[in-house]
């Protein structure tokens, strides 16, 4: 599939292209610089103006945010920063139980709570903790829900008024945790827990696999939504920040 077809939804990134004065440029070099545009009209920093910063991390089922936690735990901690890992997943014990895998992992704490105990209690008690031991960030791992389930998307609010309520300005990240496999089909569960839950960024996970993420500039495009890492593998060393270099050079790996 040429890159064309990978980017569908990037049509009028093509019109931008074609508007383009070539100035001796190949086509390949006017789409990369294109995509760099775009990429670099998302790219704003996270403000925090009070600490600890609390990253959420959201997503439909299966996607990776559990990993994406443990890998993020342990890339802050080797940053210098001192994470907590708050297990806000608490419909089935095995998900706090592989969770727990991952802060051992990473070398970090984790805040627990029993088996189907409210979510934002289990936040609240994480920042508790995190403010009583100097940890920072708090890293919230929930459980896998779509957007259509409308007390889970409920429940993910209370979380953020819980958060919020707790330290200003929290949840600072929102990230939504997309599988690259899934196409285009990330487009719309972005614009879904973008109006529903604040997401503010993304991870694009299973990158290692056949997919190219193409679905990364179509979001970044019509949703202005950065994306913040990539999961390229199922080990702790397997998320990097987002290179757009990389990506553009990625997307552009075959012939076409
Ligand atoms: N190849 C590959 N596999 C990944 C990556 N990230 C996660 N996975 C795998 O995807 C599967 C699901 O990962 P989880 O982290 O449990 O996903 P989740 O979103 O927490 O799932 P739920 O909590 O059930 O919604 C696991 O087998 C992970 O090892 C990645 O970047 N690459
Ligand atoms: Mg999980």
């Amino acid at each position: 599939m040429g890159v064309f077809g990978r980017i569908r939804d990037g049509l009028s990134l093509i019109a931008a292209v074609k508007a383009r004065p070539r100035d001796g440029l190949s086509l390949r070099d006017l789409v990369k610089e294109e995509i760099r545009t775009v990429f670099a009209a998302v790219d704003r920093p996270i403000v925090v103006v009070q600490h600890p910063k609390v990253t959420l991390v959201v997503g439909v089922n299966g996607t990776g945010k559990t990993t994406t936690v443990g890998k993020l735990a342990h890339v802050l901690k080797n940053d210098g920063h001192a994470p907590l890992i708050c297990a806000a997943d608490t419909f089935r014990a095995a998900a706090v139980e592989q969770l727990d895998v991952w802060a051992t992992r990473a070398g970090v704490d984790l805040v627990r709570a029993r088996e189907g105990a409210d979510p934002a209690a289990v936040v609240f008690d994480a920042i508790s903790s995190g403010k009583a031991k100097g940890r920072d960030p708090i890293l919230v791992d929930t459980a896998g829900r779509l957007h259509t389930r409308v007390n889970l998307m409920q429940e993910l609010d209370k979380i953020r008024r819980i958060a919020s309520r707790e330290v200003a300005g929290a949840p600072h990240d929102v990230l939504l945790v997309l599988d690259a496999t899934v196409g285009q089909n990330g487009v719309t569960q972005a614009r879904e827990f973008m109006s529903a839950a604040g997401v503010n960024g993304i991870v694009l996970t299973k990158l290692d696999g056949t997919a190219k993420g193409g679905v990364a500039v179509a979001i970044a495009h019509d949703l202005k939504l950065p994306i913040r890492y990539v999961g390229v593998g199922e080990g702790i060393d397997d998320l990097v920040p987002f290179s757009v270099e990389e990506y553009v050079n990625g997307l552009f790996e075959d012939k076409w």
